[in-house]
């Protein structure tokens, strides 16, 4: 595939900060023009505003419509080799009709089928799952079969053989981050199709993956295991753990020993146990509990996030736009634009009577190059 080659435009206006129009000056644009040339002064404006301008916006997506749609896909789109997956991504409605949710990232909702196995393949993209209703499907990377369940955060660095096998008779939908859009705008993927067949060993369905067993106890190492690769060699990280960190982190603050974000406002990060850092090089992830009848303070950051409402239900605000959201909700806060969260009593039970958000974004990527900022708006 080729893409075509623009041509330069460019316009002579009259504004305080340009040069006076002349015929002179067109002269001298139409040889801009010719030469492939661009003046800084007709795009500083766009090119160094004084603080980010998302070219994304804020915007929201209720679970139930899409697992609606998805339902229908599960009835119309086999899953095979060349779609490789029947995941739907969210578009942003200001990035061009493509598949991104922001500049950076990709959240899809992917649905298989009773017995329907997603084919093997790799890539240097950066995913995870994030579930948030149902069971019954095992991803099986690098060969380990791994369960997931509501609540679960399943981590896969990029270029690990993976494949998606459901092993029930119910169909599951989930959540799918990667930083399809990061690797699209830098230019770094690579792709391989694996095996079309996953192996017997490969299709059973144990309670705890390989990975589970050697990293997910608190605090200790596998002393055998070496180095691992960049990204969690811990491929789940179970609802249990997530939700008694939640509880007992909102219990020491209660006790007066703080802990938590701001008051009522409790956080925790996904955390890759070989290094302490976050699980994915490009992605960081996060749940975040805000106690009934709390409202976070509005905070905006570079880089962009997703959410999705884990449970509960309340109001969002991001930039100028504010939601009702309930369970499976998921929302888009674009670079810069303040975000706060009100929980509140709706009609979904909630497990822990709060307001629970699964939230990943892109900022590990600023981190590591010197360009994150964060500011409460106040
Ligand atoms: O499950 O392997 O939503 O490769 C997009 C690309 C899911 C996957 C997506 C993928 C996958
Ligand atoms: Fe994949």
């Amino acid at each position: 595939m080729t893409s075509a080659h623009t041509a330069v435009r460019l316009q002579a206006v009259s504004a305080p900060d340009q040069p006076d129009v002349t015929p002179a000056l067109e002269e001298l644009y139409r040889g801009f023009e010719q030469e492939l040339l661009v003046p800084l002064w007709t795009e500083i404006g766009d090119l160094m505003p004084a603080h980010p301008r998302s070219r994304a916006v804020p915007h929201l997506w209720r679970w139930a419509h899409l697992v609606g749609l998805a339902e229908r896909a599960g009835e119309l789109v086999p899953v095979g080799r060349g779609g490789e997956r029947r995941a739907i991504a969210l578009a942003n409605p200001a990035l061009g009709g493509r598949p991104f949710a922001t500049p950076t990232l990709w959240a899809a909702i992917q649905y298989l089928m009773p017995g329907e196995d997603a084919p093997e393949h790799r890539h240097t993209q950066h995913a995870f799952r994030f579930v948030v209703e149902g069971s019954g499907v095992w991803t099986v990377v690098g060969g380990d079969a791994v369960p997931m369940n509501r609540g679960d955060f399943l981590p896969q660095a990029g270029w690990n053989w993976h494949a998606h096998h459901n092993a029930t008779d119910e169909p599951m939908a989930w959540v799918d981050g990667l930083d399809i859009p990061f690797q699209y705008v830098t230019e770094t993927q690579f792709f391989e199709f694996g095996r079309d067949e996953l192996s017997a060993a490969e299709r059973t369905t144990p309670e705890r993956s390989r990975s589970e067993r050697l990293w997910a106890h608190p605090g200790l190492r596998p002393v055998g295991v070496g180095e691992v690769r960049p990204g969690t060699p811990l491929l789940s990280y179970k609802w249990e753990h997530t939700d008694r960190a939640l509880t007992d982190q909102l219990a020491v603050e209660r006790e007066g020993f703080g802990g938590t974000v701001e008051p009522g406002h409790a956080a925790v990060r996904y955390t890759d146990p070989s290094t302490g850092g976050d699980v994915l090089p490009t992605i960081r992830a996060e749940l975040h509990r805000v106690v009934r009848g709390v409202e976070t303070a509005p905070v905006r950051e570079t880089g962009s996030s997703v959410y999705q409402v884990f449970d509960g239900s309340g109001t969002v605000t991001v930039g100028d736009q504010t939601w009702s959201v309930s369970r499976g909700d998921l929302f888009v806060v674009p670079a810069w634009q303040a975000f706060s969260a009100r929980s509140e009593a709706g009609d979904t039970d909630s497990d822990s009577g709060a307001l629970d958000l699964f939230r990943f974004s892109d900022a590990p990527v600023f981190e590591a190059l010197g360009l994150d900022r964060q500011e409460t708006v106040r």
